[in-house]
């Protein structure tokens, strides 16, 4: 069987999150490096997936998009035996993918907002944009406190792609939003998550890059590149 082709930037917060799957799957993939700032090869990913996101899988002929959509293809098809990021159990499925959704709709899009303000021109920066991703990424940050109360991980004991979507949302949006001393299961669960060697691994891969961060400012040093 030939290895599925993931499309990605070692910078993307949205692909760490996939990448993360990936390595906690025992997964080969076919990695192919995606640079959108070049007009060929934004074209040509264009044809592949019009909406012109990434990551972007290809497998069995197919382009899926999407990285929850990835990460369940992944799972369903490619696990190694014994892996799994989703739950057997029904219930528990529905609470993994209800902290991947809440993670990635009021943790990711809101850290990505911060991102878009500074990839403006000075005079086109919207300061309200910001003012409301702010306010929410604090109110995740206490939801997000609350269900951590007698968990390890945020869906449970277990690991799961609600954590792959936590690890990278958190990861960037820590650089513009810090936590505060009422965060503190969330600073303890971020410490864990960074420690995962699946994390470890997608974060190493991005250090070089880490110098065309809009927000490297706010990145803590340990993260910068030794080189
Ligand atoms: N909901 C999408 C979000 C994908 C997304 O926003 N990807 C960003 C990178 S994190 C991207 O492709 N940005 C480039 C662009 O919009 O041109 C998913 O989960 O896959």
């Amino acid at each position: 069987m030939t290895a599925p082709t993931l499309h990605y930037h070692p910078l993307s917060s949205c692909c760490h999150k996939v990448l993360i799957a990936i390595d906690e799957l025992g997964i080969e993939v076919d990695k192919r490096l995606l640079n959108l700032g070049d007009p060929a090869e934004r074209a040509a990913h264009l044809a592949r997936w019009p909406l012109g996101k990434m990551p972007l899988l290809e497998d069995r002929g197919r382009a899926i998009p999407e990285t929850s959509i990835i990460i369940e293809h992944l799972q369903r098809h490619h696990a190694r035996p014994g892996r799994t990021l989703i739950p057997h159990d029904p219930g528990e499925a529905l609470d993994v993918r209800l902290w991947d959704r809440l993670l990635d709709l009021y943790v990711m899009t809101p850290m990505q907002a911060f991102t878009a303000d500074r990839l403006r021109a000075e005079g086109e920066r919207d300061a309200q944009a910001v003012a409301r991703a702010r306010d929410t990424l604090l109110t995740a940050y206490a939801l997000i406190e609350q269900q951590l109360e007698g968990r390890h991980w945020i869906a449970g004991d277990a690991f799961s792609m609600a954590d792959c979507a936590a690890a990278p949302s958190l990861f960037y949006a820590l650089t513009y939003v810090p936590l505060l001393p009422q965060h503190a299961r969330l600073s303890a669960y971020f410490e864990r998550l960074v420690d995962r060697p699946s994390v470890a691994h997608a974060i190493d891969e991005a250090r070089p890059w880490f110098q065309f961060y809009p927000g490297r400012d706010g990145l803590a040093r340990r993260f910068h590149d030794p080189a």
